[in-house]
């Protein structure tokens, strides 16, 4: 099936009754921030074009490493993720995109599968490659790395799932990789640690000499998991060092997560921007660990931060600044669909909030030293809710105001859970 897979008449009848209220909450926003100087209108045709690409494994429910608990109805295939990334396009209006991950996601016809995302209306972001997993018909194990192996057939093997994966994107849109490894190890000793990184930049520099030349290649950091002793590009320092000696097109990847717990990610972003390195995000949250929790459910402040160092670079472009968003995140708990609209809400919300941060004053009071006026200018926007203009822009688009509400009125995940097939127990992708 293709579409609106969410009942067209649903959405307008629940629009019909709430877009009263809606309009006298955004009209008064409109008059507060009007006396800020700031025109609400332009804020909202900013957040109608933002847009953030949801991950097609973060349709189905996750696990951890001790358990998976399906839902009912979860997709089992690409095609049934699509269907899913399409409702959660549908009613929120702010995930055009989709990222597929490899060979998750593999099928025999990729111009079919391209049309089939474009009648539901979406695209492909960035392809993700995957060498973290041994698959069924491998030769050679990951289990001690794969980029950086110290067996050269594996890095082998790993070059040519990277080069793979350009030739699938390349037939379904995207202009984009992204890399992780899990390459690390478990033990002090067990691998030198940096022969390992030369390893996997010069196995690396053989993906990216396969790049086509309107491409980006976007080099994911994580600290630490599977590997628990040390990571081969741990941090965005190793990210970087890997990125500059590649070349232009290869950028760094942010994912929130892979970070040691209250490490100011914000000013990680200013510095991959100064570096003109700065590819790409990976959206999602953390109380812990790579907890890969709903965006902004823990710390919306610092998603915000991150935000306003985005739009900063965007008024103070490097070369190349073009990043791209994703959502990388795994629901174990949830509904992936409900989950990921409020993610994307939450993010397009950091979003318009850093929009609205006074930079003329922002930047006044830094020259100044005047930390406090600085601070409340930060402030004045974040504490700003900008839940009007998330709405508003969502129903001028035909999305939903209350997206939470029709999703569980149309009973989508309950007709699902009668047509798919069951997914199995067991422990799910962390
Ligand atoms: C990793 C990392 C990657 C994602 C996998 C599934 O921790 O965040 O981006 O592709 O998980
Ligand atoms: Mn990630
Ligand atoms: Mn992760």
């Amino acid at each position: 099936m293709t579409g609106s897979p969410i009942s067209i008449d649903l959405v307008s009848q629940s629009n019909a009754s709430a877009s009263e209220v809606l309009e006298d909450e955004y009209a008064a926003l409109g008059r507060k921030l009007e006396r800020r100087g700031i025109a609400i209108d332009a804020i909202k045709d900013r957040v109608k074009d933002f847009g953030v690409a949801v991950p097609s494994w973060g349709a189905g429910r996750g696990g951890t490493r001790f358990a998976k608990f399906p839902l009912a109805g979860e997709p089992t295939n690409i095609h049934e993720k699509l269907e899913d990334c399409a409702v959660i396009h549908q009613l929120g209006k702010s995930t055009p995109g989709v990222s597929p991950h490899f060979p998750w996601d593999c099928v025999d016809d990729y111009a079919g599968l391209r049309e089939e995302a474009a009648a539901y209306d979406l695209v492909f972001d960035a392809v993700n490659s995957n060498t973290f997993q041994d698959q069924p018909d491998q030769v050679q194990t990951y289990a001690t790395g794969s980029l950086s192996s110290t067996v050269e057939a594996t890095r082998q093997q790993a070059i040519e799932h990277n080069i793979d994966c350009i030739e699938i994107g390349k037939k379904i849109g995207s202009k984009r990789l992204t890399v992780w490894v899990g390459d690390g190890t478990n033990f002090p000793g067990q691998q030198d640690l940096g022969r390992s990184l030369d390893r996997y930049i010069d196995a690396t520099s053989h993906v990216y000499d396969a790049l086509p030349a309107d491409w980006t290649m976007m080099l994911e950091h994580k600290m630490f998991e599977p590997a628990f002793y040390s990571s081969v590009i741990a941090d965005w320092g190793s990210s970087l060092m890997a990125a500059q000696e590649l070349g232009d097109q290869c950028k760094c990847l942010v994912d929130l997560g892979h970070h040691a717990p209250n490490v100011n990610i914000e000013q990680i972003v200013a510095r991959l921007h100064r570096a003109g390195k700065l590819g790409g995000f990976h959206f999602n949250d953390s109380k812990y660990g790579d907890d890969d929790l709903d965006s902004g459910s823990i710390n919306p402040h610092q998603l915000f931060l991150v935000f306003n160092e985005l739009i900063e670079a965007e008024r103070n472009p490097r070369e190349g600044f073009d990043p791209s968003y994703m959502i990388d995140q795994s629901h174990n708990v949830t509904d992936p669909i409900e989950s990921m609209l409020s993610s994307a809400e939450t993010i397009a919300g950091c979003f318009a909030r850093a929009v609205i941060v006074d930079r003329e004053a922002l930047s006044a009071a830094q020259n100044d030293n005047d930390v406090m006026l600085a601070f409340r200018t930060l402030r004045a926007a974040y504490d700003t809710d900008v839940g009007p203009i998330l709405a508003k822009a969502r129903e001028e688009q035909g999305g939903a105001i209350d997206w939470l509400g029709v999703y569980r009125a149309s009973k989508y995940r309950e007709r699902k859970a009668q047509e798919r097939k069951a997914v199995g127990l067991g422990a799910g992708i962390v």
